[in-house]
């Protein structure tokens, strides 16, 4: 038998420390502020594109019509030239339940697949760039640790560059607290987010924020780290309770109790401090020393939420 010619990427998907929630153009995924993320160990996407008939897509063994893919394809098409149509065959390991945008690391792997199956020779930052059109946080997939999603304000100059920091013993936390409140995408959230009356202050704060959080990273102060991460977190999800258009929130009574306990574990003198993206699960920054004694902490007190322990991960890989 011989196999089809192909190419593989594996992408690991990242959580956002200063957040991206905002597009100033939504046609072309810019946003309103540079965001930094960590990018996690435990969790990944691994894509392969083949040649095929036409544009097609496989997730986890499912086919799937997915238009925001063959919209992306397309975008990939006009941007770099034409190609050939392609089987997509995903690899999803990033589990639904943990909470964690699986779009981050299905379109920076999808964006790699391709741009090396076609032989197109671009750098980490042009991928980016590129994987920007799928979605914003895909930005951030493609290097190792830390990432700096730079707004820019156009087409050319918004995608990421990695954010070198002496070795920092990080570790989140993960906390899969089930959804039962219905789900507002990120897109839609971010454009009901705009419409906060706090908006423009939020946007002001987050520039702030992302300098001395640039500046705790670099001094190694992770206790200064995780209290800029859950203050830009806990503004981002006011802006999302105080939008003039349909308010809403992803919090529920769960992610209400583990916050509570994110004080108490403070209160008790551990290093946690919480964040959260678009949906109900909490992720704990601590480091990796005190991760397993948070994590056995909070399971005594909640016995029906899972954890896992997330560690630094690496950049973009090919097979
Ligand atoms: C982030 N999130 O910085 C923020 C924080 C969720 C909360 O990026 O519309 O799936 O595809 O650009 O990247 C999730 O939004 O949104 C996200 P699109 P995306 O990680």
């Amino acid at each position: 038998m011989t196999e089809s010619t192909g190419q593989t990427a594996i992408a690991h998907t990242n959580i956002a420390l200063i957040k991206y929630w905002g597009k100033a153009d939504p046609a072309l995924n810019l946003p309103t502020t540079s965001s930094l993320s960590l990018t996690l160990n435990e969790y990944f996407t691994k894509t392969r594109v083949e040649e095929a008939a036409e544009d097609t897509l496989l997730i986890n063994d499912l086919p799937q019509d997915s238009q925001r893919v063959h919209d992306f394809l397309n975008v990939l098409r006009e941007e770099k030239g034409d190609f050939s149509p392609v089987k997509v065959i995903s690899e999803n390991k990033v589990p639904l339940s943990a909470g964690l945008a699986s779009s981050a690391s299905s379109f920076a792997a999808l964006t790699a697949a391709v741009a090396k199956y076609n032989g197109w020779d671009l750098s980490l930052e042009e991928l980016s760039r590129l994987a920007r059109r799928g979605s914003g946080s895909a930005t951030r997939s493609f290097f190792p640790g830390f990432a700096i999603w730079e707004k820019g304000s156009n087409d050319h100059d918004s995608f990421a560059h990695e954010f070198n920091v002496p070795d920092l013993p990080i570790a989140l936390v993960v906390c899969k607290i089930s959804g039962t409140i219905k789900k507002v995408s990120s897109s839609d959230g971010m454009r009901r987010a705009q419409t906060s009356p706090d908006y423009d202050q939020w946007v002001a704060e987050s520039a702030k924020q992302l300098d001395e959080m640039k500046q705790a990273l670099s001094q190694s102060d992770l206790d200064r780290v995780g209290q800029l991460a859950e203050a830009n977190a806990l503004a981002m999800h006011d802006l999302n309770l105080t939008a003039t258009d349909r308010r809403f929130t992803y919090f529920n009574q769960n992610t209400m109790k583990v916050f509570e306990q994110v004080k108490v574990l403070r209160e008790k003198g551990y290093l946690a401090y919480a964040t959260m993206d678009a949906g109900p699960n909490v992720k704990i920054i601590t480091n990796q020393e005190q991760a397993p004694a948070i994590k056995d902490f909070l399971a005594e007190r909640f016995r029906k939420i899972q954890f896992d322990i997330a560690t630094p991960g690496p950049g973009i890989s090919y097979e």
